[in-house]
């Protein structure tokens, strides 16, 4: 069982080394208030120290992943409260998260929902998913790293007519763009999600994360810089049980049991 005590999240273990966070305000389409931040934050921490957890996913509902940073609780905000507050902030501790997390997302990611959804490692996208970074209809621009992630992902041109005109962007475009992976029916979303997570929790831990670190460095660094980094962490794979297990059990022609050592 699960940390009990979460009012805006699901936490559960669906699938052997697979946890799930659904995102549960359905009344405000899982707009993602402080509580909300507060819960996904500390659950994916508690999960990634988890050992048993070789991969999470996180997702929300048929109709929303989450339709944004919640308005109503931004509205009353000076500056000086949300500067001092370093509003969303604290959002960034999901990105020290090194267990992989896999966005799942069905109907509205938009604004804060969006970037929530670039935090993850991986993103699939129901046939359904709408993306947007609507910030500037409100007077505002995205505050959770929309500006930054998706320009990473789509390019400039692209992430300039989100962010300018606020417009949705359906799971076609989205995977078009290179911002989702899969489009899936969204009735088969969840399964596929797990689907996904149970066979990246069944590979070497030690790899999986490694792997993570590697092509995160790609957004961070030179070229030169990320290939040695991703040359050095090749070889310290090496020093792994799994390395020696993968390579006999290919030679052997059998499949590896990976001990995550
Ligand atoms: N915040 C708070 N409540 C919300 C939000 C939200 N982002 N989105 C929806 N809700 C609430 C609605 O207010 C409504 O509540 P109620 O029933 O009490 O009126 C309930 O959810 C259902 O929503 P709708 O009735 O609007 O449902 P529809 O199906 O008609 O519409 C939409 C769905 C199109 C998704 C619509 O709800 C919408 O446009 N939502 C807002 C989308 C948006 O603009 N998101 C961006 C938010 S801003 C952000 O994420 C980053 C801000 C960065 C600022 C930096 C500050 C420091």
């Amino acid at each position: 069982p699960e940390s009990t005590g979460y009012e805006t999240i699901l936490v559960d273990r669906p699938r052997p080394g697979v946890a799930r966070i659904t995102l549960n305000r359905p009344k405000a389409l899982n707009a993602l208030n402080l509580q909300v931040m507060g819960e996904v934050t500390a659950a994916a921490a508690e999960l990634d120290r988890d050992p048993s957890v070789g991969a999470i996913v996180l997702t929300g509902s048929a109709k929303a992943f989450a339709a944004g940073a919640d308005i109503k609780e931004m509205q009353p905000k000076s500056f000086s409260d949300v500067y001092a507050a370093d509003w969303f902030a604290g959002w960034d501790a999901l990105t020290r998260v090194r267990t992989p997390l896999i966005a799942a997302v069905a109907g509205y990611a938009l604004g804060g929902g969006c970037e929530l959804a670039m935090m993850c490692d991986v993103l699939l996208a129901a046939d359904t998913a709408k993306f947007g970074q609507p910030e500037i209809t409100l007077g505002v621009i995205p505050g959770m790293g929309g500006s930054q992630r998706l320009t990473r992902a789509v390019g400039k041109a692209k992430a300039m007519d989100l962010c300018l005109t606020g417009r949705t962007m359906g799971a076609d475009e989205a995977e078009r763009a290179g911002l989702v992976s899969r489009i899936v029916p969204a009735a088969d979303l969840v399964d596929e999600a797990l689907g996904v997570a149970e066979k990246i929790a069944g590979m070497s831990t030690p790899a999986a994360v490694m792997v993570t670190e590697a092509v995160d460095r790609a957004f961070e660094t030179t070229l030169t810089e990320g290939v040695l980094f991703e040359r050095r962490l090749f070889h310290s794979t090496f020093a792994t049980a799994d390395q020696k297990e993968g390579m006999a059990a290919f030679v052997e022609k059998r499949p590896p049991i990976f001990r995550d050592v």
